[in-house]
């Protein structure tokens, strides 16, 4: 009975110790992966600032969309025109400067955004300011009806090429998102809210965070 009890507590201790022993092996692939997609970004923004440097005035055909290429952030340079268009930081001309929504959405330690409900009318000119509060970086996703795991799972799946793509996949179930914003930065995007009324789940879509970093904006009619 004594070495039953005791071969339990042994085996309870080294199971502790294999999931303690997981989790930091995961925290660690998640960081590496994260740290690398940094460094890549920032050595393509480099290698760019270098040819222009060789080439600052020439007026030939490669230098001209060489140049316009480094005006377009390493970041945005793998999105289809779709995508970037999820993603509109200035007023669109057509609303005049009218806005019938304005959300101020934060963040709070521990994976949260500070609202997690907000209800807007279907169809309507939404001006949303997310303001990264924490200590780490995040983004606002906005995805279709019922899509926010599903969105979340996806942006798991781009591996190495998250970073450079905000970790936001490219699929229709993504509505509107923010890029990855940094602590104590903010972005103001632009969007008409979907037309149909329902519950569009938002999402951080930074790997891991959209399993509790979530709310709900609730389209009315
Ligand atoms: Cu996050």
């Amino acid at each position: 009975m004594l070495n039953e009890i005791i071969n339990l507590r042994t085996i309870n201790k080294q199971l502790n110790y294999m999931t303690k022993n997981i989790m930091l092996l995961l925290c660690g692939i998640l960081c590496a992966q994260y740290a690398f997609s940094q460094n890549s970004i920032s050595l393509a923004n480099s290698n760019a600032m270098a040819s222009n440097i060789e080439k600052p005035m020439s007026h030939d055909h490669m230098a001209m969309n060489h140049v316009s290429m480094t005006d377009v952030p390493a970041a945005k340079a793998v999105r289809s025109a779709d995508d970037a268009a999820k993603r509109v930081t200035t007023m669109p001309a057509s609303w005049k400067g009218v806005v019938d929504k304005t959300i101020a959405l934060g963040t709070l330690p521990g994976l949260k955004f500070d609202a997690a409900a907000i209800s807007v009318k279907a169809g309507s000119k939404v001006k949303l300011t997310f303001n990264n509060k924490d200590v780490m970086p995040h983004n606002f996703v906005l995805t279709d009806i019922g899509a926010g795991t599903e969105v979340g799972q996806l942006a798991l799946k781009l591996g190495a090429k998250g970073a450079e793509m905000d970790y936001v996949p490219s699929t229709p179930k993504v509505l509107e998102y923010t890029s990855i914003i940094d602590p104590n930065k903010s972005e103001t995007i632009y969007f008409n809210a979907p037309s149909k009324p329902g519950s569009y789940p938002f999402i951080c879509s930074f790997p891991g965070h959209y399993i509790i970093m979530k709310g709900v904006i609730t389209v009315t009619q």
